[in-house]
């Protein structure tokens, strides 16, 4: 036996237990730690990372920057906090988001319910304890009655393997993977391949630094001005001043959980396209485009089932992107054409577009063309472009992919990776049916992609909170997703998008950014209104759709409380 395997065996001697495990200490775990380890349970956190953070760790590309406002993307448990916490931009970028999350585990005293370290290798359901067996990479042992996966739905990069990638002499980098004391690129010929938010985060400043950059794109995205800047010191007393009532409108009255828009909160636009002048819809678009980021989201839903309303948004889009670009044989390569704006995930910058009028940076369409490296650099249909520095800005296996890395077995042995063989399925993107006492956030099935997913992290550690105290109260040690509850959530999510223009784009909503994932719609679009009163309602309403059970009756699989799902 090695030294490994010997300690390895020494270390799994032991079973460490708890009432939860967590897995992931980003944005959700935090306050699933502070819910859950609040109300008595005995709670541990296993995080890969050595620090807190989930994406906003990992993700330290040049750039690296969230685009929804920091006001609204931070959490809502701690009135205290909102009030005190002073965000320095609109937009944090990803250091100051780091600041945030490290005063969050420090002040509410949740890094000692955190293993950092720990990435989660297997969980098996244990069906003659109703408890999950965890073991980490290195060989821990735990064991608990929950499992929270609050693993993240922007977590597991895809790395495409290109032919000929070893071969490469130069340097590699992925942007999820980035290195913490960052890379100087200075005089150095650089290469990206992708052309989503990350790559549109980093490419001006690279672009800045490189002495060459030669941008390989497959897809051109969308991309409306960030508009970030300090946050104006009145703004943000507005904002704490009424965050009680704006947050409300965040979660109820908000399709995207984002309500500001040019310093005024806003409901939901109801009017259609249809039901507009051209000038009235310009003025909208314009409204948009002069406060920057994502607000476009919150537009005529007309626009995401129509495709003639579709394509005034995306020409109004189109004409801003020949407006920047000096080239137009360049500007032309960089318009969308072929999917309906806002079914990619929208991307937000500052200076993408003017960035190609730089005499250093190249574009090259790489669009159903052979893409391999070799030593010096990148082939594409044989024409090499020679590079000291590749960067992979290809994205993630999103929603999916964090929860399918891990051996995770329910009933039966049966593994996720069966279970979603031809697609993930959940009930109300909160259960797997088979997979008893495991709890997702933000996972697929959940509105998530197209909501604030901090709020909505919140929402949901709450609401499990709720279900386990529930379930000690009246003795059961078991809840699972009937199957047929599933079958009609997936219907519904499925049904609901194929009424959008969602599915006309190769998108990670849709799970088809990954070849050979099945495509599906992975994003519960039906809103968040009608979402959160199914979730909320399942408790009171006795869990319909669910089978609950204890140790003792469990033995013949007496179900003590089953419901037909009422959810479709
Ligand atoms: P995205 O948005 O998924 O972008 C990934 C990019 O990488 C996109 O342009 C892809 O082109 C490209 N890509 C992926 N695989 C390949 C291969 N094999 N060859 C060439 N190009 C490839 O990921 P990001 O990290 O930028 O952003 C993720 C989310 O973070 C974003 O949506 C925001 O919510 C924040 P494609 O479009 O597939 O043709």
């Amino acid at each position: 036996m090695t030294a490994t395997e010997a300690e390895r065996a020494h270390v799994s001697d032991s079973v460490r237990e708890y009432d939860v495990i967590i897995i992931g200490a980003g944005a959700a775990g935090l306050h699933a730690i502070y819910r859950l380890r609040g109300q008595g349970l005995n709670t541990i956190c296993l995080e890969a990372g050595d620090g807190v953070g989930g994406t906003w760790y990992w993700n330290r590309y040049p750039g690296a920057r969230v685009d929804i406002e920091s006001v609204e993307y931070s959490y809502t448990f701690s009135e205290e906090l909102q009030q005190e916490w002073e965000w320095p931009e609109r937009y944090s970028a990803q250091p100051e988001l780091m600041r945030y999350f490290n005063h969050v585990a420090d002040r509410f005293d949740l890094r000692r319910s955190i293993e950092f370290n720990s990435r989660v290798a297997t969980a098996h359901f244990n069906e003659s304890e109703d408890r999950w067996d965890v073991e980490t990479t290195d060989g821990r042992r735990f064991s608990a009655q929950y499992l929270v996966m609050a693993t993240g739905f922007l977590s597991a990069p895809n790395q495409p393997k290109f032919p000929g990638q070893d071969s490469f002499r130069g340097k590699t980098y992925h942007t999820a993977y980035w290195p913490a004391e960052g890379v100087d690129f200075s005089g150095q010929r650089v290469g990206i391949i992708g052309t989503g938010s990350s790559a549109v985060q980093a490419i001006p400043i690279i672009a800045q630094q490189a002495k060459h950059l030669t941008v390989f794109q497959r897809t051109p995205n969308f991309s409306v001005p960030l508009r970030n800047g300090p946050l104006s010191k009145e703004f943000e007393a507005k904002v704490k001043a009424n965050y009680p009532e704006w947050r409300r409108m965040e979660r109820e009255e908000s399709f995207t959980g984002m309500i500001w828009i040019n310093e005024r909160p806003e409901g939901m636009v109801t009017k259609l396209t249809t039901e507009t002048t051209p000038e009235e819809r310009e003025a909208m678009y314009e409204d948009r485009w002069k406060n920057g980021g994502i607000c476009f989201y919150n537009i005529y839903p007309d626009t995401f089932t129509d495709p003639v309303a579709n394509g005034y948004l995306a020409e109004f889009m189109r004409n801003k992107i020949r407006e920047k670009v000096n080239d137009p044989e360049v500007a032309e390569l960089l318009c969308p054409k072929d999917y309906p704006v806002l079914t990619k995930r929208l991307c937000a910058d500052t200076n993408y577009y003017e960035t190609y009028n730089r005499d250093n940076v190249t574009l090259v369409d790489i669009r159903g063309k052979e893409v391999g490296l070799n030593e010096k650099g990148v082939a594409v249909d044989g024409e090499g472009y020679e590079l000291d520095a590749v960067i992979f800005a290809t994205g993630f296996d999103a929603l999916t992919g964090a929860l399918t890395r891990i051996d995770l077995r329910g009933i039966d042995g049966r593994s996720l990776n069966d279970h979603w063989s031809e697609g993930a399925r959940t009930a109300y993107g909160l259960m797997i049916a088979g997979f008893p006492n495991l709890f997702l956030i933000n996972g697929p099935g959940s509105p998530t992609p197209l909501f604030q997913p901090v709020l909505l992290g919140e929402e949901q550690g709450n609401w499990f909170g709720d279900w386990i105290s529930y379930m000690a109260e009246n003795g059961y040690t078991r809840i699972d997703a009937a199957p047929e509850t599933e079958d009609q959530w997936v219907q519904r999510c499925t049904d609901v998008i194929n009424a959008t223009l969602f599915p006309k784009a190769r998108s990670w909503y849709m799970g088809a950014n990954i070849p050979g994932k099945p495509s599906m719609g992975l994003v519960d679009f039906g809103g968040i209104w009608n979402y959160r009163k199914y979730c909320t309602d399942l408790l009171p309403d006795g869990f319909p759709g669910f089978t609950l059970s204890n140790g003792a009756q469990q033995a013949g699989r007496a179900e003590m409380h089953a419901g037909a799902a009422t959810a479709a």
